[in-house]
């Protein structure tokens, strides 16, 4: 997409920099708001950039730690919020503190967060849309904001597979690879297994229930002790019900701690999205979840799963 001239003025206006992530981080979240912070760092050595949210990051060994930043200085920032589809999964709220605010997102319109929105459903993620950026503004790319980026891109278009790969994908990817990306180390970061994890999920295999052109997993609080796995793990092994023959929508139900269920919807092409919203969730049309719900909802969902045509 071509950003409007105006976001590249915003930018350079503003000394300080504030780039914010949404809640339950993926790569793309880190991804597109590390690759963009490391893309200003270059290309504006005066300013100051800053990326914040939780520090509890899900990959140390690739990802950088997150940055403090005092309240005056976020008074006087601009702040930059990256795929964050609605207010509350925005990581840290003091980007409502910051002078102006820019939106960078791909997953469809909810509410206004920003000054100023750039949203792009046909983008693949955010990180896509921040190679746009850099591309538009004629920015230097750099070896650690690409490998930020192509982890972002990678994962949420699930290794290259879904229907957003498309030619504009593959002209932006070129864009990157202007600098060197060691894709090997990165996929390798991102995607590597601890053998405890493997293993595990090899035993989270045979719990998948088939059912007609669908598939789930349930995981109680009881069942995730006894797999060693927390609640961002078994979520993410929504994964692994991608590539069976025959089933076109998967789902996974997780238990938290407060005895309710938090869901992951995703489909190969039929569109799931409303029934994420039915119950107060949402996302992308073919990848979608609820953050809550009752045990007992759990069949009516996987029956509207089936059911969806
Ligand atoms: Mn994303």
């Amino acid at each position: 997409m071509a950003y409007n001239k105006d976001i590249l003025g915003i930018i350079e206006q503003f000394d300080s920099i504030v780039i914010y992530r949404h809640v339950h981080s993926d790569y793309d979240a880190y991804g597109s708001q590390l690759g963009l912070k490391h893309l200003l760092i270059a290309n504006y050595p005066a300013k100051e950039i800053y990326a914040v949210g939780d520090e509890d990051i899900v990959n140390p060994e690739f990802l950088e730690k997150m940055d403090t930043v005092n309240e005056d200085t976020i008074k006087n920032s601009l702040a930059i919020l990256v795929d964050i589809s609605n207010a509350a999964r925005v990581e840290d709220d003091s980007y409502k503190l910051c002078k102006e605010s820019i939106r960078i997102d791909h997953h469809p319109y909810t509410e206004t967060l920003c000054d100023h929105e750039i949203i792009d459903t046909d983008a693949s993620s955010a990180s896509q849309l921040v190679v746009e950026l850099a591309k538009d503004s004629n920015w230097l790319i750099n070896e650690k904001a690409a490998e930020y980026l192509y982890a972002g891109i990678s994962t949420d278009t699930l290794k290259m597979t879904i229907d957003k790969v498309d030619k504009r994908l593959f002209e932006d990817l070129a864009y990157l690879y202007g600098t060197k990306i060691d894709t090997n180390m990165v996929n390798r970061m991102i995607y590597d297994l601890t053998v405890d994890l493997f293993s595990t999920e090899t035993k989270v295999r045979n719990k998948i229930i088939f059912d007609e052109d669908a598939a789930y997993v349930t995981f109680n609080t009881k069942e995730l002790e006894e797999y060693g796995l927390d609640y961002r793990n078994a979520k993410d092994m929504v994964n692994i019900m991608g590539n069976i023959k025959g089933i076109n929508k998967y789902a996974m139900f997780v238990q938290t701690d407060d005895g309710k269920y938090n869901v992951s919807l995703r489909s190969h092409s039929i569109p799931i999205v409303q029934i994420a919203e039915k119950y107060g969730g949402g996302g992308h049309p073919l990848a979608s979840g609820i953050s809550s719900i009752n045990e007992s909802d759990i069949t009516d969902i996987v029956k509207m799963l089936k059911e969806a045509r």
